[in-house]
């Protein structure tokens, strides 16, 4: 590999539109701060940075679910965010915004660049337009359904429920997100940013030059290249983000008005996100651009995997185009992380999030790193579940490491004095050779898992090393020797005295060894717990120079004679209530998809983006629009008794029922399974929504949909008359 002086990590921009939860730590903020804690330690030269993702449709949706101004989102999830991520320890060198005056001047210097350079095509095209808020109608402001697989609530830009990735043009029965009203099409100039002119760059720097990265980072890659790249738009109609460097004459003229009904024109945010990293690095040194446009500069970008084409395809087109920076050496993306089985979803509140955490486990911050980085989603997803943070907690952390450093510290007080003890050469066997030879290939298999992003194979050598530890004192046993001293010390015998010497030197060699192999550890886990190595630096009395890493795998860290703390509980046990509590929460917390709280503030919002007229709800609480009777009156409500209820195989919340109409028998699938068990329900009457079209859930086909009421707790309950009534019956 190239011999570089400096190293640029990134770490995604979060998107400022709520708090973060486990899944980005586990997919970006835990290895990038592994990487860069470990590259400190080597002394390199190295700048971490990011920052909130202030701009786009991900806010000013949030913004219309609140109620309050994008401005007001990206103030309050700011600041969440970047606390968050402060108290996991995750050190970047500077952690910014891209509301920041510097950064919309970056983007916009950038932008006039390529645009001085010719390199934009200008284009006008029909786009939807709702003419009752007033605005055109991109990414996620337009819905409809899915030509793929018939989602009816899919977005502009991506289903959500099959993953295709969409243009508005493709939905069918579009709807504007903002007033439900059908779109029309209208005129607007954008301009688009012609990818394909960089494919044959792309392909020669990828897929030839960097055959090392990740496979599922190269394969997508390559998919995207083999598939042919499209010009990208790079400006959007809206009021929110970068405002285009450019004249009103020029963004408006064209005969049709190029788009002046919108709300104004700004950057699309995936062209100004990226450029937040360069803004990030600005505002954190003067010498910014040894990092951004020097050829001995490394720069890594850690990201997830959804955002692979933005930081492998169009940034470094945009930035090859530009001209004066270098390019991403490696983009180690990672895949996602589901919760208990069932893949994170935001708008379902099924997610972990990462300040609630900080709340109900105060002082556990490195049980969370630990945990996500030995089940990190690096090659395929993976799933958190709390009983596996438990065990990995209670039964690797803490009976693992944990012990052996407490037990390592207990004898040494009780059999040494509290004293390092020293290493008897002349007595050394070959189980004390072998420990040490453990210690020196520790590191190296650590570092080398390390330098390729195997984060949790380098997690697993460490904590394999802190196991051999435990083996060795268990081999060695310390404590028998010291008996033997005590009997020997209370005998007569001739000889006795050279035996006690003897004693009490294997006694001084084996805790001599497991205290420098605890010194080591100390290095070696602290890029991975850092605050765990804290507590080790301050039982050894030891200073922070210790963890360069360069002083991993000597056996004469700690000074012979150097008295030491006393022990302190490295990890507490996690108890079955603290778990059971947390499912519980999980569960409580689960939001239906588009229940009225998630609609709350449309209006208020609505109008903030374009003084537009909104929908006013008849209800106090921010429930769903007015409708016509004659909408109510499609819907076929029927009475309806389950006769069968059965869970559905890998599907926690799903259970399969069979419910009499009377006139037939039909198969339902429902999200209930969390709060009834199958047997309890057979023979309950419902009322069933049943000329809802079919829906493949879990390849089981739904023909209809129970009604349930949901109380505040969150809790469900069967909507059904209240005497037994025939199956079949309408409902009206
Ligand atoms: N905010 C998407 C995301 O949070 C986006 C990343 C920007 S990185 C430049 O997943
Ligand atoms: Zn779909």
């Amino acid at each position: 590999m190239k011999d570089f002086k400096r190293y640029l990590i990134t770490a995604a921009l979060p998107y400022a539109n709520g708090p973060i939860h486990i899944g980005h730590l586990a997919g970006v903020y835990l290895p990038a701060d592994i990487y860069v804690r470990y590259l400190r330690a080597r002394k390199r030269d190295v700048k971490f940075v990011s920052g909130s993702d202030e701009h786009g449709v991900p806010i000013t949706i949030r913004a219309m679910k609140e109620g309050i101004t994008p401005q007001q989102v990206v103030d309050k999830y700011h600041a969440i965010i970047k606390d968050s991520l402060a108290q996991m320890g995750v050190s970047f060198d500077i952690y910014s915004r891209t509301s920041n005056q510097v950064h919309h001047k970056t983007s916009q210097d950038f932008f006039t660049t390529l645009y001085d350079k010719g390199l934009f095509e200008e284009r006008e095209s029909e786009q939807y337009y709702d003419e009752k808020a007033k605005t055109f109608l991109a990414d996620r402001y337009i819905v409809g359904t899915c030509p793929v697989c018939g989602n009816p609530n899919a977005y502009g830009d991506q289903c959500e429920r099959c993953g295709s990735s969409l243009s508005p043009e493709m939905l069918i029965n579009p709807r504007s997100a903002l007033s439900d009203a059908t779109p029309v099409k209208k005129k607007t100039k954008h301009w688009y940013f012609p990818l394909q002119n960089y494919e044959g760059w792309l392909k020669q720097w990828i897929l030839e030059d960097h055959k090392e990265w990740k496979n599922n980072v190269y394969g997508q890659c390559k998919s995207w290249l083999d598939n042919g790249l499209q010009p990208r738009a790079m400006t959007r109609d809206s009021n929110w983000g970068v405002k285009v460097p450019l004249p009103d004459d020029v963004l408006y003229s064209s005969p049709e008005g190029g788009g002046r009904e919108g709300a104004g024109k700004v950057l699309y945010v995936w062209f100004d996100a990226p450029i937040g990293y360069i803004s990030a690095t600005k505002e954190l040194t003067d010498n910014w651009k040894d990092y951004w446009q020097s050829e001995d500069s490394r720069l890594i970008h850690f990201i997830g995997k959804d955002n692979i084409v933005f930081h492998c395809i169009i940034f470094p087109s945009m930035l090859h185009a530009h001209g004066e920076f270098v390019v991403p050496d490696n983009v180690p993306a990672n895949e996602f992380l589901n919760i208990e089985g069932d893949k994170v979803s935001t708008s379902r509140n099924w997610a972990v999030w990462v300040n609630e955490y900080l709340e109900d486990f105060k002082g556990c911050e490195d049980v969370l790193r630990y945990v996500l980085c030995s089940n990190a989603p690096e090659t395929k997803d993976n799933d958190f579940t709390w009983k596996d943070f438990q065990e990995k907690n209670n039964s690797e952390l803490a009976s693992i490491f944990g012990n052996f450093v407490n037990r390592t510290f207990v004898l040494m007080h009780k059999l040494c004095n509290g004293k390092v003890p020293k290493l008897h050469e002349d007595v050394m066997d070959d189980v004390d050779k072998a420990l040490i030879e453990d210690i020196r290939s520790a590191k190296t298999k650590v570092e080398n898992a390390l330098e390729e992003f195997r984060f949790r194979e380098a997690l697993f050598e460490v904590i394999d090393l802190s196991r051999k530890g435990n083996k060795y004192m268990q081999e060695k046993e310390p404590w028998k020797k010291a008996s033997s001293l005590e009997r020997l010390a209370a005998s007569e015998e001739d000889g006795s005295k050279l035996t006690a010497q003897g004693s009490q030197q294997l006694i001084d060699n084996c805790l001599h060894l497991c205290l420098q192999l605890t010194a080591n550890l100390t290095i070696l886990i602290n890029p991975f717990l850092p605050f765990t190595a804290k507590k080790l630096l301050h039982m050894m009395k030891v200073v922070d120079k210790m963890l360069d890493w360069e002083n991993a795998g000597s056996v004469k860290l700690l000074s012979v004679g150097y008295s030491l703390r006393a022990p302190e509980i490295l990890f507490r046990k996690i108890e079955d209530k603290e778990i059971e509590a947390q499912v519980q929460k999980l569960k409580n917390g689960l939001v239906k998809q588009e229940s009225p709280k998630s609609l709350k503030g449309l209006e208020e919002t609505a109008s903030t983006l374009n003084q537009a007229e909104a929908n006013n709800s008849p209800l106090g609480d921010g429930g769903k629009p007015t409708i016509q009777y004659d909408d109510f009156a499609k819907l076929d409500l029927r009475v309806g008794k389950i006769v069968e209820a059965e869970k559905v195989e890998k599907a926690d919340k799903l259970l399969k029922l069979e419910i009499d109409l009377g006139f037939e028998k039909r198969t339902i699938v429902s999200g209930i399974a969390l709060h009834f068990k199958p047997e309890e329900i057979v023979g309950k009457q419902v009322v069933v929504v049943a000329n809802l079209a079919p829906r493949k859930m879990r390849g089981i086909e739904s023909n209809g949909m129970i009604l349930m009421a949901e109380n505040n707790a969150g809790k469900l309950i069967f909507v059904n008359p209240d005497e037994d009534t025939d199956a079949g019956s309408g409902v009206s």
